[in-house]
């Protein structure tokens, strides 16, 4: 039913129907002249009046875990402990809806500060975080969202329970998803290590679920020579000390989430004789607390500046000085491999955290459709928006398999089940997953802001943050190009065992495929593309290496494309 309202001759008038609470402009329709009847000296009409009455109804976060069918099929479909995992995962996502998703606002709008000095000039360094950052790490601990990784109670699929909470949360957890994916790529690490005993209360507090005994944990890798190029990037000394620790001298360039508890680090040992080991095999791990007293003070660290970001403003980034911090080393040498782990279970949660950027979108934008008209219709009921919808829809579904597949592959190798297809689609898929999710989380953000117009513009409605956030994904943790590259390193550390891997499962799952017949067009497509890509490989292996490296991102832009099911542009 139309409701018509009056407003003085200068203002449109608008018609509000109560089934759409959708508003028109009518400019062709006159008020009575009210204006010119009243008074001149009267007060002015109530404000609306010069507003107007219409007001957009915006896009409602609901309980993202009922609103996402496709993780409750997967779940359902694959998971045994099916009941406790979704109460788990229904309640948390109520959680994220009523209460989460506005400390992660908060955390936007009150980013982290530095104070340099005391009142009384004393160098103090203290890094302030807000009160819902604060909240956000006692959450993560009594959620259990890196413990649920390591307690293992659903045996094989337990990462597979992990990284969905981790998806359903990640849009709303003001980025403090950062410090959870290095202090979960910390607890790996110190437990592939053999968990040795400077290390063990630090292990058991990164997998805790009280929230007074959790830390978190730093990844301090890049210095000012570069983040790629580790080997040689990393100018860091580590000075032997009497007792068999170590102190460590260096610059940190970017050190995200610089108010963990702990961090690993890399840095190179010097000898009796002032001789400094080079090279990749010359970087040793190590272990630092941060904060090593009950006040939180440093010590053995300056922090020079905390880092101005285009995105991840909630995250406080700095860089420090390391001026003799006292640290134990975790592994002798071999930095790089020993930190490997780490580069996979945080590469993991980076995909995660790009599936998840993509679901929320596209879960706001549906819902704004159906609330949002123009043209005189609701935008669900533009055939070009719903393409538009419709075609973020299959980018998001796609990562999410994806994501939920390494996940699964990562969950069978923790739990000693890992076949070795399994091992070699993990170490292909890992880096195939993470720069291609990333790239999409891009485009598939940048789409959904599309979707609410100009409010898609707006600060104050946190759809921007949404696509600053995205943009790091394909910066940190390895770019584009270095993971493409990191594909072609496997391919050949594996002499090829991870590209057969490759075929062997992707022609096993079109052989499921094509058993729905209307699934017959897509799977022949795929077929197509996969013959194409082994093509490809076979001429590829006869080339120079430098053919390989220029063909790097194409190939591993395929890779993902296939396993997804979804023919690729280039092979
Ligand atoms: O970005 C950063 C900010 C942290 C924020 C984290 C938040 C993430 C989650 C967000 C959620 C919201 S910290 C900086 C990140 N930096 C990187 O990721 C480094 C990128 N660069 C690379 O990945 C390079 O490819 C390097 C550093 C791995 C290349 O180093 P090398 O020394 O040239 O590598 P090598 O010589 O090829 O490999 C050394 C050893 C080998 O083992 P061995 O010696 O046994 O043969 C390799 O097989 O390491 C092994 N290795 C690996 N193993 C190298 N890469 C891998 C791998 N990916 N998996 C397994």
């Amino acid at each position: 039913m139309a409701v018509g309202i009056m407003h003085g001759s200068l203002f449109p008038c608008y018609t509000q129907t109560q089934e759409t609470g959708v508003s028109a402009v009518q400019p062709g329709t006159s008020a009575p002249d009210e204006a010119a009847a009243r008074d001149p000296h009267a007060p002015p009409l109530f404000s609306r009046s010069r507003t107007g009455l219409f007001f957009q109804a915006q896009p409602q976060l609901k309980n993202p875990f009922l609103e996402d069918p496709l993780l409750g099929r997967y779940l359902r479909r694959h998971l045994p402990h099916q009941q406790a995992v979704f109460s788990d995962l229904q309640a948390f996502g109520e959680r994220i809806s009523d209460e989460v998703d506005a400390w992660g606002r908060e955390c936007e709008v009150n980013p982290p500060r530095l104070v340099p000095f005391d009142p009384w000039g004393r160098r103090v360094d203290h890094i302030v975080t807000s009160p819902a950052w604060q909240r956000m790490k006692e959450l993560s601990a009594s959620e259990g969202l890196v413990a649920i990784g390591y307690e293992r109670s659903c045996g094989e699929w337990s990462r597979v329970h992990q990284m969905s909470k981790l998806f359903l949360y990640s849009p709303s957890s003001g980025l403090f998803t950062c410090p959870l994916a290095m202090t979960d790529g910390a607890a790996k690490v110190i437990q592939s290590l053999g968990v040795p005993p400077a290390v063990d209360s630090a292990y058991r507090r990164l997998t805790s679920r009280d929230p007074e005994r959790f830390w978190t944990s730093g990844q301090w890798m890049t210095e000012r020579r570069g983040g790629s190029d580790v080997a040689a990037g990393t100018e860091t000394l580590a000075e032997p000390q009497p007792d068999g620790s170590y102190r460590l001298h260096g610059f940190k360039w970017f050190t995200s989430a610089t108010d963990a508890d702990m961090t690993l680090t890399l840095g190179r040992v010097v000898g009796r004789d002032g001789s400094i080991p080079p090279g990749s095999r010359g970087l040793s791990l190590f272990y630092a607390e941060v904060r090593r007293d009950p006040q939180g003070r440093l010590e053995g660290i300056e922090v020079q500046r905390l880092k101005d970001k285009l995105g991840t403003r909630q995250m406080p980034t700095a860089e420090l000085l390391l001026d003799g911090l006292p640290a134990h080393r975790v592994s002798e040498g071999r930095g790089v491999a020993s930190i490997a782990n780490m580069l996979t279970v945080t590469r993991i949660h980076n995909s995660v955290a790009a599936a998840a950027a993509m679901r929320r979108v596209v879960q706001l934008a549906r819902d704004y459709a159906t609330r949002r008209s123009a043209f005189g219709r609701r935008l669900q009921d533009h055939p070009l928006h719903l393409q538009t919808l419709a075609r973020m829809e299959v980018e998001a579904r796609a990562a999410f398999l994806l994501v939920m597949e390494v996940s699964r592959l990562l969950g069978r190798e923790e739990t000693g089940v890992a076949s070795p297809l399994d091992r070699h689609l993990l170490r292909l898929l890992t880096p195939v997953l993470k720069l291609y999710s990333a790239k999409q989380a891009v485009a598939v953000v940048s789409e959904g802001l599309e979707s609410f117009g100009g409010q898609g513009y707006m600060e104050d409605t946190g759809l921007p943050g949404l696509l600053r956030d995205a943009q790091v994904l394909s910066i940190w943790e390895g770019t584009t190009n270095v993971l493409s590259l990191d594909v072609l390193r496997c391919v050949a550390r594996s002499s090829g065992l991870v590209l057969q891997a490759y075929f062997t499962q992707t022609q096993a799952l079109l052989g499921h495929a094509s058993r729905l017949p209307p699934l017959a067009p897509a799977v022949g497509a795929l077929e197509g593309a996969l013959s194409a890509l082994g093509v490809f490989v076979e001429e590829a292996a006869a080339r120079p290496p430098s053919y390989l490296e220029l063909a790097a991102r194409d190939l591993a832009y395929s890779l993902a494309r296939i396993y997804m099911g979804q023919p690729p542009h280039v092979v």
